[in-house]
């Protein structure tokens, strides 16, 4: 995400060209090989790929779960996006403001892990963290990520639909938007020190959105569980919407009958906005929206309404005026 207090050696995203990315990407393949990215891992795993070093960091206690079984109704926007990219290059602020946070990730303790349901509940609960997995539908969906830095993926979610989480939560009948929290440990996630962002990170949707067919919540990528810099152990997909509206790491899920502010909102409200839902045509106030540059390759595409995902959308946002929907 870029925020105004960028200096002017940060360039916006768009102004960094394919072939930069490549060597950067080289670069890294090149650590790699030479164990120097991954240093601080146990010397018999120097030889495994970047991904079967990162999921043996931590033994995750639902491994057993997965791979769970590809829904085929959300058909892949584009190719599948190689799961060095997906996995290396990321957005999670709370480790830092730049993309190689998956190191610095990992220090994230991902057990003990609960989950709460409080604000307009029938009764506040919280819920650790595996018995919650256990109880949801897993499934596989292939989903296209779009960044509003106008970068894009498409990636296997493993995960369940917002909706059991809501009905589990049991939300009064009052309650028109759910909030969604990361979690706070400054001691571990360096970016949490930095106190000019409104930590923790939150994000909203309306309940319409929330039990929309699409909204999921992911668990698992490549059919494994998450790890640390994807959001584990629970983080949201909502595909239609620009990235920055999934939030990971979630520990909490307050349930209200008022618009929450969201971190992004708090920081640049005219920026980035409640819907955030993906358009073509509404520029950000700093760049086009057009096209977005297909991660882990040199192309770059259109972008789509809602993000391709229009037929699912239907008349969703029907009857809703005067709001900026697209930012
Ligand atoms: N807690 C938290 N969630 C977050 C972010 C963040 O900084 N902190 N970044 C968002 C942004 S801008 C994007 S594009 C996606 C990136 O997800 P990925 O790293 O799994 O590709 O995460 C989103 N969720
Ligand atoms: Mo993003």
């Amino acid at each position: 995400m870029l925020i105004k207090r960028n200096r002017g050696w940060e360039r916006p995203e768009q102004s960094v060209t394919p072939e930069q990315v490549f060597n950067d990407r080289r670069n890294l393949m090149k650590g790699v090989a030479a164990g120097s990215i991954i240093a601080g891992l146990p010397p018999a795993l120097l030889g495994a790929t970047m991904e079967e070093a990162l999921a043996a960091e931590f033994k995750d206690p639902t491994l057993d779960l997965y791979p769970a079984k590809r829904n085929l109704r959300y058909k892949p926007l584009r190719k599948l996006t190689d799961p060095k990219s997906a996995l290396t290059y990321n957005n999670f602020y709370e480790f830092g403001s730049h993309k190689r946070i998956y190191r610095a990730a990992q220090r994230l303790p991902l057990r003990p892990w609960t989950v709460t349901f409080d604000g307009m509940v029938e009764k506040k609960t919280t819920i650790d963290i595996d018995a919650l997995i256990r109880k949801m539908p897993l499934e596989e969906r292939i989903y296209g990520l779009r960044c509003v830095e106008a970068w894009s993926m498409v990636v296997p979610w493993t995960g369940f639909p917002l909706k059991a989480l809501v009905e589990l939560a049991k939300p009064l009948s009052g309650a028109k938007y759910v909030q969604m929290q990361t979690f706070m440990n400054p001691k571990v996630a360096s970016g949490q020190r930095q106190s000019w962002f409104p930590w923790p990170y939150t994000e909203g949707l309306t309940m319409a959105e929330a039990t929309h067919e699409l909204a999921f919540l992911a668990t698992g990528i490549y059919g494994k569980p998450l790890g640390a810099q994807n959001g584990a152990p629970l983080r949201l997909s909502t595909p239609w919407k620009f990235g920055f509206k999934q939030a990971k790491s979630l520990v909490r899920f307050t349930f209200t009958d008022k618009r929450p502010v969201s971190f992004w909102q708090k920081l640049q409200a005219r920026e980035y906005g409640f819907w955030a839902n993906v358009n073509p045509k509404v520029d950000h106030p700093r760049w086009s929206q057009a096209r977005e540059r297909v991660l882990g390759t040199d192309e770059v595409v259109p972008t789509q309404l809602f993000n391709g995902y229009k037929e699912f959308i239907g008349d969703l946002y029907a009857g809703i005026k005067g709001e900026q929907l697209y930012r």
